[in-house]
């Protein structure tokens, strides 16, 4: 029956540009709007599935721009899935990595839309198509980053008083580190008494700077670390983590494919690792790099790049499935944009964020607002 007709018959691009409620300050980068891929990806039966690359100021965060992923999707991975019978995941992930090497970011929006479409043919979540959800909340985080402390003490009591986050990620490495270091006394003698707080530095210091800043960063009651060290200096991660003296740390750029995982693992260099999208190449190769963690005993953490309720959604259908998420998630990314691209934006309450019910990833575009943020 043409209902069946999973084959994929067309993909279709769209660069959007959303604004932030405020700039976002991290160390290799500045954000007023958020930049994104959006794919439309149709079945012979008439179903559209949905995926987002998210990406942060350019490409400066990783490699891949918005620019160079409609390109390499329009020219390369496209053409690679025309024809490809949709529900075949693992085949489609090498017909991919065939077509292109890396790209992981352009490689999830495909794949993503590819859940999405046979999740909607079936009438199940894609949670379902992973192996099935455990979970339907998640602790969500949210990430102070203007670098000004009054205003992120500010922000941090808002999203307190509302009850939706009462663990905040600050952002270190713009500055230099005695700076970063007094902004995050400041912020800890505010709110360390009722919320966690984490620091994520995107790789800004060298080895001999994180040996002197860890210890003060434990006195300040900082519940873990991410990225301290350049994505390179595996070997260095596990040397700072056989101090006793310094928080957890958290493996963010360094773990892009699950050999990068093990690379962690070998190395002891990471108490916990960042899950994301756009570094693993899709939801199949996320639980990958998940299983490499969890046969380490490293942690899950479910991050983000800044997504919007697309993107959110996808990460939390593939976090939905693992047993264990010892740390959370920060898909904030919906809440720091003045509008969504979905029709029903997702749910924030009780200092989580909900699983979408529905099926497919659980949210559906919004035309109006697709053709409002694209770019002309
Ligand atoms: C990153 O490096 O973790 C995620 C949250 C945030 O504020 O920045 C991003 C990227
Ligand atoms: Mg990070």
């Amino acid at each position: 029956p043409p209902a069946r007709d999973l084959a994929v018959a067309e993909i279709r691009t769209t660069i959007v540009d959303v604004p932030t409620v405020r700039t976002h300050k991290l160390s290799q980068t500045s954000v007023t709007a958020q930049s994104y891929v959006i794919v439309r990806l149709r079945l012979g039966n008439g179903v559209e599935g949905i995926g987002e690359a998210a990406t942060l100021g350019g490409p400066r965060w990783s490699e891949e721009s918005v620019e160079g992923i409609k390109a390499v999707i329009d020219a390369y991975l496209a053409p690679a899935l025309l024809g490809h019978k949709a529900d075949r995941f693992v085949a489609a992930g090498e017909r991919l990595d065939a077509a292109a090497k890396r790209n992981n970011a352009a490689k999830a929006a495909i794949e993503t839309a590819l859940f999405d479409a046979v999740g909607r043919t079936l009438g199940l979540p894609v949670a379902a198509l992973l192996g099935g959800a455990v979970r339907a909340s998640f602790p969500v985080l949210w990430t102070l980053a203007s670098g000004d402390p009054d205003q992120e003490i500010a922000e941090a009591e808002a999203k307190l008083d509302a009850r939706l986050h009462r663990s905040f990620k600050i952002k270190i490495g713009a500055q230099a580190p005695e700076a970063d270091l007094a902004r995050l006394a400041r912020l800890s003698r505010a709110l360390v008494d009722r919320a966690q707080l984490i620091v994520d530095a995107n790789q800004a210091w060298d080895e001999a700077t994180a040996r002197r800043c860890l210890p003060r960063l434990t006195d300040l009651g900082i519940a873990l670390v991410e990225q301290p060290l350049p994505a390179w200096n595996v070997a260095g991660m596990g040397r700072l983590r056989t101090r006793d003296d310094i928080p957890p740390l958290l493996a963010d750029e360094c773990v892009f494919t699950s050999h990068d995982m093990l690379a962690v693992a070998q190395d002891a260099a990471a108490d916990a690792v960042s899950l994301k999208l756009v570094k693993h190449g899709g939801l199949v190769g996320l639980r990958k790099v998940a299983a490499v963690a969890e046969a380490a005993g490293i942690g899950l953490y479910g991050g983000c790049l800044l997504e919007s309720s697309v993107g959110a959604a996808a990460h939390l259908q593939a976090f939905a499935g693992l047993r264990d998420l010892a740390w959370g998630c920060e898909h904030f990314g919906p809440q720091i944009l003045t509008d969504d691209l979905v029709t029903e934006p997702l749910r924030f309450r009780d200092f989580a964020v909900h699983l979408p019910e529905g099926p497919g990833l659980g949210v559906t575009l919004d035309p109006d607002k697709l053709r409002h943020y694209a770019r002309s």
